[in-house]
């Protein structure tokens, strides 16, 4: 083979792999977070919460440790397709290998450690996400078709979503890619730790902040879920359902702000001159997303 063919061979992988690399710069997003979502910068630059940096290290590392195993199998691959492909005078069947002790047992051994350490290494990561931190403050949090309650249980007061009509969703009412003006608030305290408590009215929702890069499941019937964070950079944030709940379970849209506690408090009272006192997540008739509410501002929209 001539030293130019041989070259010619040899760039096809080269060019390959230039495009994929072009083609992941292109994208919006931080390479060092492996493209993880990392709110909006106004607020700064800290981790949005006490676990992101956690998450983000797991994800990466778990890219990087990927992509040497993928580069080292694409070259042998590369390698072994080149240098033992049919010549011009090959007659006949190449000879015929049973098998390779050393090459099986590689096989085996090497993905039985990377799942073994992918493993451990997701493990640790949630157990520490799982640990029930000393909460300073509990908020509930109720999923339902399709909107969110938010009861700031210590105060004694409450938020209930009402669904977001169909005309919400036009472009006039989207100021950002997803936020649509109507969509409940959830307000968390800069750097006080917080537990949420998640319950759902019907069926099984999904609670994603997703600046959080952590979601957890919403369940009808009476057990709880928990998240615990300390929300660790203020701004505000989006949020969705993440478990499809029925036909408009894309409209249920939400929004965080991680906001200083004097802001907190001023919320609180707002809801407290508005009337929205109770026990959201034991009293049912509290959900504004139910038609005969006495409240003016309740309706149910789209059925
Ligand atoms: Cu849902």
């Amino acid at each position: 083979m001539s030293q130019k063919r041989s070259l010619k061979w040899a760039a096809v992988p080269a060019a390959a792999s230039l495009v994929l690399f072009l083609s992941g710069c292109a994208q919006a997003g931080d390479p060092a977070r492996g493209f993880l979502p990392n709110g909006p910068t106004a607020g700064g630059t800290e981790p949005v919460t006490n676990h992101t940096n956690d998450i983000v290290g797991l994800w990466t590392s778990s890219w990087i440790v990927l992509l040497v195993v993928g580069v080292i199998s694409w070259g042998l691959l590369g390698y072994a397709a080149i240098a033992y492909r049919r010549r011009k005078n090959d007659v006949g069947l190449p000879a015929q290998l049973r098998y390779n002790m050393p090459i099986e047992t590689l096989f085996t051994v090497v993905p039985l450690i990377l799942v073994v350490g992918f493993f451990a290494f997701t493990a640790k990561t949630m157990a520490d996400i799982e640990t029930k931190t000393n909460p300073e403050y509990k908020v509930a949090v109720i999923g339902k078709q399709w909107s969110w309650d938010f009861g700031y249980e210590a105060e004694g007061v409450y938020d209930s979503g009402v669904q977001l009509p169909d005309s919400a969703f036009n472009t006039a009412n989207e100021t950002s890619s997803m936020h649509v003006d109507g969509e409940p608030v959830l307000y968390l305290v800069v750097n006080k730790p917080v537990q949420l408590d998640l319950k759902s009215r019907d069926v099984i929702h999904s609670f994603w902040f997703i600046d959080s890069l952590y979601k957890k499941d919403v369940f009808p019937g009476g057990s709880l879920n928990h998240i615990y964070l300390t929300p660790t950079r203020l701004g505000t944030y989006e949020g969705k359902c993440a478990e499809l709940c029925g036909e408009y379970h894309s409209a249920m849209l939400f929004q965080v702000k991680v906001v200083e506690q004097s802001e907190y408090d001023a919320h609180v009272a707002e809801l407290r001159a508005k009337g929205f006192v109770g026990d959201i997540l034991t009293d049912e008739t509290l959900d504004r997303n139910v038609s005969g509410n006495n409240d003016p501002a309740a309706s149910k929209v789209n059925g």
